[in-house]
């Protein structure tokens, strides 16, 4: 399995997962470090404060990358470095951070591909309400354009946000993310601000090849997870559909084609009304974009389930039940279906014909253990490989992907679960830093120096 010559093979990572250094060169609080210091919030009580170091040791880090030949690296801003109230002038120590990082991986040959906002809103924009409100999409717009000032010469693919629907409704609708707010009405109101930013943000990015990457997955009735020829129940099919709308089309269609689908409409007309969303809005999100960043780790299964309240995640799901898949798990408890992977692509492919597709994440969190200086883990490498397959499958049909990113380089803060989970390809000992590369990195080396499996 060859895979197109220019097919971009890389890993991901996000600031506050790994960065540490919370209170250097200015940076300004996030809503992510009230958060985690608040008791109760991430298991362990674990916070980003060190993380990986990664503020300190991104040198050798990037010294990984380049034993693992990456052709790419996603990594993203911080923007209480930036602004550490933000808004207002930027703080040029937090930018020479950023400046110096693309430059080391300019230098090893690795495409640096620059993520805007992966979860870390300045606290004192949270104070004023956060993405319940509007003005925050023009701040996120002012602060995308003034990272681009300074690095979009070297820096030439940007994503606006990461997983907007993750922001939303874990930060706004069941609490379980910063800023742990739980609301419905605010979670929709949040889920328009992010677009309203993502649009304003993607017109100031020029020139540069835009992104906006989201959390999609194919949604399954629990017998289409074996087999997707299985036919659903009227009843099951129109669960699959609404679910479909809002995780997927709800951010999608108004980025791509400036609509919103009216199951989102119908949704947020329940839940505090629609008056948020003013006229000409879905034209200023409709801004061009390049590429589709897709973050694949399992597929949503649901079933009909009538009777049944809207999941606090959810604002809309009524008469759903998420159900289980009958599939392996990781140490997430997210169900393993490679082919989940396959058919997300191409049916966005057909979906969104006028953009490309990027694997942005893919990836497993699994117990490792180390012996010897090693970390074999199998479990991962066949995780990757299984879903690496599904991607050059999806390939041959005729999606246009772009490339494949890991996640992760490094083991991380994983928000919620703090560090007892690791997604990494290299293995990180917290209290030394020291990083081994895992079985499953040393197999990607492989996989990124053949261009294929
Ligand atoms: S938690 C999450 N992740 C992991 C995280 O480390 C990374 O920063 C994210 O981009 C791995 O990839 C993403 N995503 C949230 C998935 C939410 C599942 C929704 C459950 C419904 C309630």
């Amino acid at each position: 399995m060859i895979f197109p010559e220019d097919f971009v093979w890389g890993a991901a990572t996000a600031s506050y997962q790994i960065e540490g250094a919370v209170k250097e060169d200015g940076r300004g609080q996030s809503i992510w470090d009230t958060f985690s210091h608040t008791p109760g919030k991430v298991v362990d009580g674990d916070t980003g404060d060190v993380a990986c170091d990664h503020y300190h040791r991104y040198k050798d880090d990037i010294g990984l990358m380049r034993e693992l030949r990456l052709g790419a690296y996603r990594f993203s801003i911080a923007w209480p470095r930036i602004q550490p109230d933000g808004a207002g002038p930027v703080n040029p120590r937090g930018l020479a951070f950023y400046d110096k990082l693309v430059d080391e991986l300019l230098a090893a040959e690795i495409s640096p591909y620059a993520t805007l906002y992966h979860w870390d809103l300045p606290q004192a924009l949270e104070d004023r309400g956060g993405w319940t409100n509007r003005d925050t999409a023009y701040r996120f717009a002012d602060y995308a354009a003034a990272v681009h000032d300074r690095l979009g010469d070297r820096v030439h693919t940007w994503a606006t946000l990461n997983e907007p629907w993750v922001s939303a409704y874990l930060g706004y609708g069941n609490g379980v993310h910063a800023p742990g707010r739980r609301d419905p009405a605010e979670a929709m109101r949040s889920a328009h601000h992010l677009l309203l930013g993502h649009g304003l943000a993607a017109r100031r990015l020029r020139p540069g090849t835009v992104m906006l990457v989201v959390n999609s997955a194919p949604v399954l009735t629990p017998a289409q997870v074996g087999d997707p020829s299985a036919v659903p129940s009227e009843a099951d099919a129109a669960a699959v559909h609404r679910i479909h709308a809002l995780l997927t089309r709800q951010f999608l269609d108004p980025a791509v084609h400036g609509t919103y689908p009216a199951e989102v409409l119908e949704a947020a007309a329940r839940n505090g009304g629609t008056e948020h969303i003013r006229d000409g809005d879905l034209a200023l999100i409709n801004a061009p974009i390049d590429l589709i960043g897709i973050n694949y780790y399992n597929p949503c299964v649901v079933e009909s389930g009538p009777g049944l309240p809207a999941d606090a995640a959810w604002p809309g799901s009524e008469d759903v039940r998420f159900a289980a898949a009958d599939a392996p798990t990781t140490a997430m408890g997210w169900p393993i279906v490679p082919d989940g992977l396959s058919r997300l692509l191409i049916r966005l492919s057909h979906d969104y014909p006028e953009v490309g597709l990027m694997v942005t994440e893919n990836g497993a969190a699994f117990d490792d253990v180390v012996e010897n200086g090693r970390v074999h883990d199998a479990d991962r490498l066949a995780y990757l490989d299984g879903h690496l397959r599904e991607v050059w499958r999806a390939v041959q049909a005729g999606a246009d992907l772009r490339g494949y990113l890991v996640w992760s380089l490094l083991d991380n803060f994983e928000w919620a679960e703090g560090y007892r989970r690791r997604f990494g390809i290299v293995h990180v000992d917290y209290p030394t830093q020291t990083r081994v590369l895992k079985d499953s990195a040393l197999w990607y080396r492989d996989v990124i120096a053949r261009n294929g499996l």
